[in-house]
């Protein structure tokens, strides 16, 4: 699981990190084992027409989305469309808001992942003002926006990015201690039994039972998912190894030890 939450500077969705007034929240599941990535995203303030969208290389904000690098593009392809064989790992495609602005959908994805060599996390997700031409049209200057096709799609200007980050599911453990009592009045306490019974997933301090409950939470709240921007620290609690002393022989351990009465 993963978040990205942009912002026209690199900036989360407050909207006070720049003027092109686009901000959104992509959300990233691995699915099919691992095989594939599903990103659904809620992307706010775009003009009509087609955005490119992609993953950058970096999530450096230094210099607003600017600085977040190139494609990533760890295998050296040109610039493609997602269902293309020769395309950068973070080409996908375009974003096509509806007459409110609003770009809202789901990607499935072979290339993304968010785990192992080639994985996303840290990188950055782009917004751009233009439509990517998805490497067919104009490349004859490559370097100039409008004649780099296969480099860049020739998607313009950056408008909103953002930090792809790893949202920690955290798991509520419930905790028992039993205490077995022999006939015998020797009393053998186990170790507790943890069992972990529910998954939630942590997020500006509360806890959602679902990746859609996030998002929704952070779609209702900007100023909050502003404020969460940096990684909520939630360690996995270890649930302890079972490893209870449980008598092997009852009998032989009474011939061995004479009954203790009130004993701890
Ligand atoms: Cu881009
Ligand atoms: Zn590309």
């Amino acid at each position: 699981m993963a978040v990205c939450e942009v912002g026209p500077a690199g900036k989360s969705c407050d909207g006070s990190s720049g003027d092109t007034g686009c901000t959104g929240i992509i959300n990233f599941e691995e699915i099919d084992g691992g095989a594939a990535t599903r990103m659904t995203y809620e992307i706010k303030g775009l003009t009509p027409g087609k955005h490119g969208f992609h993953v950058h290389e970096k999530a450096d904000f230094s210099q607003g989305c600017a600085s977040a690098g190139p494609h990533y593009n760890p295998h050296g392809k040109t610039h493609g469309a997602p269902e293309d064989e020769e395309r950068h790992v973070g080409d996908l495609g375009n974003l096509e808001p509806g007459a409110d602005g609003i770009a809202k959908g789901e990607i499935i994805d072979t290339l993304i992942k968010l785990s192992g060599e080639f994985s996303i996390i840290g990188r950055s997700m782009m917004v751009h003002a233009d439509a990517d031409d998805l490497g067919t049209g104009d490349h004859t200057e490559p370097g100039t926006n409008g004649k780099t096709s296969k480099t860049t799609g020739n998607a313009g200007a950056r408008i909103a990015c953002g930090e792809i980050k790893l949202l920690q599911p955290s798991t509520t453990v419930f905790a028992s201690a039993p205490v077995y009592v022999q006939p015998s009045s020797t009393v053998y306490t186990s170790a507790p039994v943890y069992a972990p019974t529910v998954t939630k997933y942590t997020w500006n301090g509360q806890d959602f039972p679902s990746m859609e409950a996030v998002t929704a939470a952070m779609m209702a709240n900007p100023a909050a998912a502003a404020a969460a921007a940096e990684p909520q620290e939630s360690p996995k609690e270890e649930a302890p190894k079972e490893d209870a002393e449980q008598p092997q022989d009852e009998q032989k351990t009474r011939a061995v030890k004479p009954v203790k009465k009130g004993c701890c």
